[in-house]
């Protein structure tokens, strides 16, 4: 059979990009279009020693080449498109088999799991999300699912039940490890929300402005809540039984606030309450409610129960995160335990229950 190809780099521009050349007879494709810097064929050098030369017709692409073992070897090249595709075009002149990434993980494992597990851990955006694929990836997933099929065949269908409804009461957790949970935050213009995001977000992104509505087109900002990726956007209130907002954008509001995961409700404590503040509030009960610019006199009325936030001068940002955190995930899975991670996993389990 003929060695095989992948690249283990992302695709698309980078620094350096990495190709596995893998299988019987690698290294020499390899040395088939690899000079050494020392003249020395490459199979002079002793496995895993690092080894600088060109590849390719003269001058060739400058290349470090990692020589594992006859049968492994990694090329790392200049991360440019061209200087990947000539390598991957002399690789195939050669018979070697491109490869993709994907199906070279899920080759390298026995259990789907632990393929699905490496594959989801290149996507984690936090050390807290990455920690829990790690354990799925070490095996926690697959033994919950075994002690599942061991109460079926042992004739215990309510060991079943429990287990797989335990499992499935974290899919919340598992399906947003490799996807961000989205939090809008929801409030009449010049409320302080765009200050908002950028105080959660701990850097300027958000546009701010003095003038009332300058936010109209969604600013999207990655950040992470307790170690939980996150999307925070923001969006105009829904002023409900007022003309002075497009049919439109107001059903634009409603089917981003509809998607969030979490809704955070902004108000202006300076401000007087209008009955459409009333109305946003009792719309979305699940809310987070922040009284933003606490540093500022409060208007009168009796207070209202939130929590207040000064995005000014940092106050309250604590607790606001401790609360969309609270809100996203109220029961974070304890260390070690399984996690299904993947919508097939998902269905497996609503399948067998
Ligand atoms: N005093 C004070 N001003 C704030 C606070 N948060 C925002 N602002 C100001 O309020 C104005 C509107 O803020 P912005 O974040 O653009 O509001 P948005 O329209 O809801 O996105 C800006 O001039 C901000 O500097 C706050 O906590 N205290
Ligand atoms: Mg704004």
């Amino acid at each position: 059979m003929s060695p095989r190809f992948v690249q283990l780099t992302p695709p698309g521009r980078g620094a350096v990009a990495t190709v596995l050349v893998e299988g019987p007879g690698a290294s020499r494709v390899v040395e088939a279009y690899f000079r050494t810097k020392s003249g020395c064929p490459l199979s002079d050098y002793a496995a895993d020693r690092i080894v600088l030369g060109r590849f390719g017709p003269t001058p060739g692409e400058q290349v470090v080449v990692h020589r594992r073992s006859d049968e492994s070897v990694e090329l790392h090249c200049h991360g440019g498109r061209a200087a990947i595709a000539m390598i991957e075009n002399s690789l195939a002149k050669e018979g070697c088999r491109p490869t993709a990434w994907r199906n070279w993980v899920d080759s390298r494992h026995d259990d789907p799991i632990t393929a699905a597990a490496h594959a989801a851990l290149t996507e984690a955006r936090t050390e807290r999300t990455a920690a829990i694929l790690l354990n799925q990836y070490h095996g926690a997933l697959r033994r919950a699912m075994d002690e599942i099929e061991r109460s079926i065949r042992n004739a215990k269908p309510q060991e079943a039940e429990k287990q797989i409804r335990e499992l499935l009461g974290r899919v919340n957790v598992g399906l947003h490890l490799t996807r961000p949970w989205q939090v809008v935050l929801c409030g009449r213009p010049n409320v302080g929300k765009s200050s908002l995001i950028n105080a959660l977000a701990g850097y300027q992104r958000a546009i701010v402005h003095p003038t009332p509505g300058t936010t109209r087109d969604v600013v999207l900002v990655h950040t992470a809540v307790d170690g939980w990726p996150v999307e925070l956007s923001d969006t105009a209130g829904l002023h409900a039984g007022s003309d002075t907002f497009h049919r439109a954008s107001i059903e634009l509001t409603e089917r981003k606030l509809a998607k969030a995961d979490l809704i955070v409700l902004v108000f202006d404590r300076s401000t007087l309450w209008s009955k459409d503040d009333y109305a946003l509030l009792q719309s979305w009960p699940g809310a987070v409610v922040v009284h933003n610019k606490s540093d500022l006199p409060g208007a009168s009325g009796a207070p209202k129960p939130g929590i207040a936030t000064s995005a000014l001068l940092g106050h309250g940002i604590e607790e606001l995160t401790a609360a969309i955190a609270d809100g996203l995930v109220p029961d974070p899975p304890p260390p070690g335990t399984a996690v299904p991670f993947t919508e097939e996993q998902v269905e497996w389990l609503h399948r067998v229950l």
